[in-house]
């Protein structure tokens, strides 16, 4: 497995570096709260995927690092509104209090807000400094958006009953859209021939997180008896799903030449974390 440890190292600082400009600015229990939820010990899965990405192209990391920390934002937020009792109404995330938990509501709901306008405000700034980065901002603004994960979280919180089909679909905008983005803003950047290949191979990587994920809140029994892939289709279904999923990925890293990537090593931890 190749070290990561200078990703995890230029991702921090990326992350700190964004945050800091504003740390005298804001309002301090905003800043506290978005510095709590975005420090949090998170895997970072997102900016790291956009990283190894980008390394199949050989793009420096130099060139896409904020549109990765604006969609660690991003995903940050997303988690915090999650989280309140509006929604999944969590007391813990990370092994830790919640935002709302630690902040209040009212906290939690605008440093959520703070996040994502941070992350447009990120990439703008990107894109002035770089216009062909622009689509690939577009890309990851739609897939935040009612298009992706707000679409996908809205079916989530109203549906009770759904075909697989519809399951599939929810689960592709709540997880996958920021995944899928991870990985194909390198390519939509570089206007890659491949963009429609690597999207697919987002998506479905996603679709392995999100049942990943599932499966593990089963097994831990945190899953709360929310309708997902697991309580719907049982586990074996579901570990069949996941290795049916797995399967198309290997066919469309073989397709980019990139079966031997880091890419593909680390997404293939991603389902890993089951056995
Ligand atoms: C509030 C608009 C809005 C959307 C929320 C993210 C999300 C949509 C819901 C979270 C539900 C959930 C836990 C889904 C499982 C997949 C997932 C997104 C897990 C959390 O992502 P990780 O594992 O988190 O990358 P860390 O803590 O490592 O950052």
């Amino acid at each position: 497995m190749k070290d990561l440890s200078n990703y995890y190292k230029t991702i921090e600082s990326a992350v700190q570096a964004e945050l800091q400009a504003y740390q005298t600015i804001v309002e301090p229990v905003l800043y506290r709260a978005m510095e709590y939820a975005i420090t949090g010990g998170g895997k970072r899965v997102r900016p790291m995927l956009m990283l190894l990405s980008a390394d199949t192209l050989n793009i420096p990391h130099k060139k896409i690092i904020r549109l990765a920390v604006a969609l660690e934002c991003i995903h940050t937020y997303s988690l915090i509104h999650d989280d309140l009792p509006c929604m999944d109404n969590d007391d813990y995330r990370r092994g830790r209090p919640t935002v709302h938990k630690v902040f209040g509501e009212a906290i939690a709901v605008l440093a959520g807000d703070a996040l994502l306008n941070l992350a447009s405000e990120i990439m703008l700034d990107a894109c002035i400094n770089n216009h062909s980065l622009i689509s690939a901002a577009l890309f990851i603004s739609r897939a935040a958006g009612i298009t992706g994960m707000v679409c996908g979280q809205a079916a989530d919180i109203t549906k009770n009953r759904y075909d697989e089909t519809e399951l599939i679909k929810m689960y592709t905008g709540k997880t996958g859209a920021l995944i899928q983005a991870a990985i194909a803003v390198p390519y939509i950047a570089e206007q890659n021939e491949n963009v429609p290949v690597i999207k697919e191979l987002g998506r479905h990587i996603g679709l392995v997180f999100q049942l990943a994920d599932d499966l593990l809140d089963y097994r831990d029994g945190s899953d709360k008896e929310k309708t997902t892939y697991v309580s719907l289709f049982g586990e074996q279904k579901t570990l069949e799903k996941i290795a049916s999923f797995n399967t198309k990925c290997n066919k469309f890293y073989d397709a980019l030449g990139l079966s031997q990537s880091a890419l593909k090593e680390y997404t293939e931890q991603l389902s890993h974390r089951l056995s």
